[in-house]
Order: C-alpha cells, then sequence, then structure tokens
C-alpha cells in the first residue's frame, strides 16, 4: 500500500506555484478565501494535521499546542521570525519548527535601505507634491532640503544575515557602519564594512544618527529600545525598524518624536500589528515618520522561495531527517 501523505494545514494563501506543489506532494487544506484563522481553526487544525504551516498573523500559543493530537509532530513556519509560536512549549511537547530564513534577507535589507533614507531625504513629502490637490509651484534652491545620509553614523542593531546585508548597502551609500550585537562579527567581515563592534547598546546609541533594528524579537530584546535607551540617542536622530514593533517602546518613541526629542523614524513594523497608533499615523501625515504596513520582505520571488523552504522543511521531516531549517532552543 502506497504511503498515507500528511494532511498539511495552510493557514493563508501562498502564491499559486507553491500551493499546485503543496498539493501535488501532501494532502493539503488551504485557506482559499485567506481569512486569519482564530483559535478555534488553530486548535482544529493541530487537532487532525500532520503538519500546520502558520503565518506571523497566527497566535501558536501553548494553549492550541497542549490540543494538539497525536499526529501532529511538526509546524513548518513560513516566515523568518517564530515569535508568534511558542516555540519552547513545542519543542517540550516533541514538535518540530522550522522557518525560513535566508530568501527574504536582501528584499528586507532593500526595504531597510528605503526607509534609511525616507525620512531624512523626504521622499514621501515629495512625491505627495505631484499628487496633491495644488500644482507644484517649481524647483528653488531652498526647496525641499531634506538630509544627506552619506557620512553619517548607521547603528545597526543585530548583525545577522539582514543586518549584514543592510551593512553592505549601507557601506557603499557612504554611512560609516556600527553595530552591536549578542557576538562580535568574524574580523574579515568586520574589515570588509569597516565596522565598529559596540558590545554596549547604550554606549552605541548615545553616538548614532540613524539606528536600523535587526535583530529578532524574543522574550530578551522586547522593549530593548526601552523609554530609557530612546532618551540615549541625539534630539535628530533617525530610527528605522524592519524586524519587529515589539523591540522598541512605540509609545515612548511616539512621545519623543512629539516632543522634538527625536528626528524621526521609518518603521515597517508595529507593536499591536495590524492595529498601528494613531499617533504614529499623524506623526506620517507630518511626515516626522515614515510608515510601510509589514511589506520588508513582500516579493512574488521571495514569498515563492519561502514556499520552496517550507516544502523541503515537510519533505525532510517526513523523510524521517532533520529538517534544515530547525528552530533550535538557542535561537530563542
Ligand atoms: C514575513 C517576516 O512577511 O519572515 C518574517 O519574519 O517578518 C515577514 O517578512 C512574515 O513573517 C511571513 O510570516
Amino acid at each position: 500500500m502506497p504511503k498515507k501523505k500528511p494532511l498539511v494545514v495552510v493557514t493563508r494563501r501562498l502564491p499559486e506555484r507553491v500551493e499546485t506543489r503543496m498539493r501535488e506532494l501532501f494532502d493539503t487544506e488551504l485557506n482559499a478565501d485567506d481569512r486569519p484563522f482564530g483559535q478555534a481553526e488553530l486548535v482544529d487544525a493541530v487537532k487532525r494535521a500532520d503538519v500546520l504551516v502558520p503565518t506571523i498573523t497566527d497566535r501558536v500559543d501553548a494553549s492550541v499546542l497542549s490540543q494538539a493530537g497525536p499526529n501532529f509532530k511538526l509546524i513548518a513556519n513560513f516566515g523568518n521570525g517564530v515569535d508568534h509560536i511558542d516555540v519552547a512549549t513545542a519543542l517540550a511537547r516533541g514538535i518540530t519548527v522550522t522557518n525560513t530564513p535566508g530568501v527574504l534577507t536582501e528584499d528586507v535589507a532593500d526595504m531597510t535601505m528605503a526607509l534609511i533614507l525616507a525620512v531624512p531625504r523626504r521622499l514621501t513629502e515629495g512625491a505627495t507634491v505631484l499628487t496633491g490637490s495644488s500644482e507644484w509651484s517649481g524647483w528653488s534652491p531652498t526647496w525641499m532640503l531634506g538630509h544627506r545620509i552619506w557620512g553619517k553614523r548607521l547603528g545597526i542593531i543585530g548583525m545577522g544575515r539582514i543586518g549584514t546585508a543592510v551593512a553592505k548597502r549601507a557601506k557603499a551609500f557612504g554611512l560609516q557602519i556600527h553595530y552591536h550585537n549578542r557576538r562580535r562579527v568574524a574580523a574579515e567581515l568586520e574589515q570588509a564594512l569597516e565596522a565598529t563592534y559596540w558590545e554596549s547598546l547604550d554606549q552605541m546609541l548615545a553616538r548614532m544618527d540613524i539606528v536600523s533594528v535587526n535583530c529578532p524579537h524574543t522574550p530578551a530584546t522586547f522593549h530593548l529600545l526601552s523609554a530609557r535607551r530612546l532618551k540615549l540617542l541625539k534630539s535628530d536622530a533617525y530610527v528605522v525598524n524592519t524586524a519587529r514593533g515589539e523591540i522598541i517602546d512605540e509609545n515612548a518613541l511616539v512621545r519623543m518624536i512629539e516632543a522634538g526629542e527625536l528626528g524621526g523614524a521609518g518603521l515597517d513594523v508595529f507593536e499591536r500589528e495590524p492595529a498601528v497608533n494613531p499617533k504614529l499615523a499623524k506623526l506620517a501625515r507630518q511626515h516626522k515618520v515614515v510608515l510601510l504596513p509589514h511589506m520588508a520582505s513582500s516579493t512574488i520571488e521571495g514569498r515563492i522561495d519561502m514556499g520552496e523552504k517550507v516544502i523541503v522543511n515537510i519533505r525532510t521531516f517526513m523523510d524521517g531527517h532533520r529538517p534544515p531549517d530547525r528552530v533550535l532552543p538557542a535561537m530563542l
């Protein structure tokens, strides 16, 4: 008798090519209308399935995991960050967790550069001039002046894959690279980037013109940029976040920008997604911040690559081998 295909529940719509391949390989349940799963639907899925393919819009918490059925053995996350999954509980229950690292690095780094430029160079403000109700009065030497980023100090928090990809781009833009990371990176990489390592995040923050958040959200990085740390920044410093909203104390950030104690921010992620603090939206209308709706990794090529990683992880696991992108306790 042929081996029974695993039941794989996918919580959101994925690119067609990925869904087609998953249907060929597995007994796949897709989410045709793309409505996010509630907790009851997640529980129903883990009770019946062998594999769950969630995304950041699912909360795979201890309560969901405690109701998993006997066949449920793998969470093959569609995404890099796993802060929406209680990984410790999953591992304790013998459930393997995988993610999709590497394939969205360059796309996220590109959008991080876009946000690094956006506020200093008044990008969104300028773009609205030609689509607004009044006509453009024309160029003048003192009009629409921003600040150059060339020669400024960029402090990268989290020098992993994405942080490094940001550093490479930023160096080419003439920024001076500084970074804070749990570990110092290899000497060759530091030399190539002409990067300065700061063991003390506090000391780095006090000296930066632009700060980019590129670390994962874990219990250790929740509000890493706390009200106290934000106060260490120069009053014209500018904060960019394409990682997770929870890493910055968003209320403190808003208060400081409103009070003119910080230059501004470029944010792709928010503390209570998809809700966005109305005060941030107001600051965006004043062009003090640029807000994007969590789209730093949103390329069709990237989503297909992510889907392929999910498929490889499921197949390897089902063949009885270690999947390539296992999330390990040391990564939490
Ligand atoms: C994805 C992300 O869009 O992969 C991540 O961690 O933050 C995003 O870029 C999303 O998480 C997909 O689940």
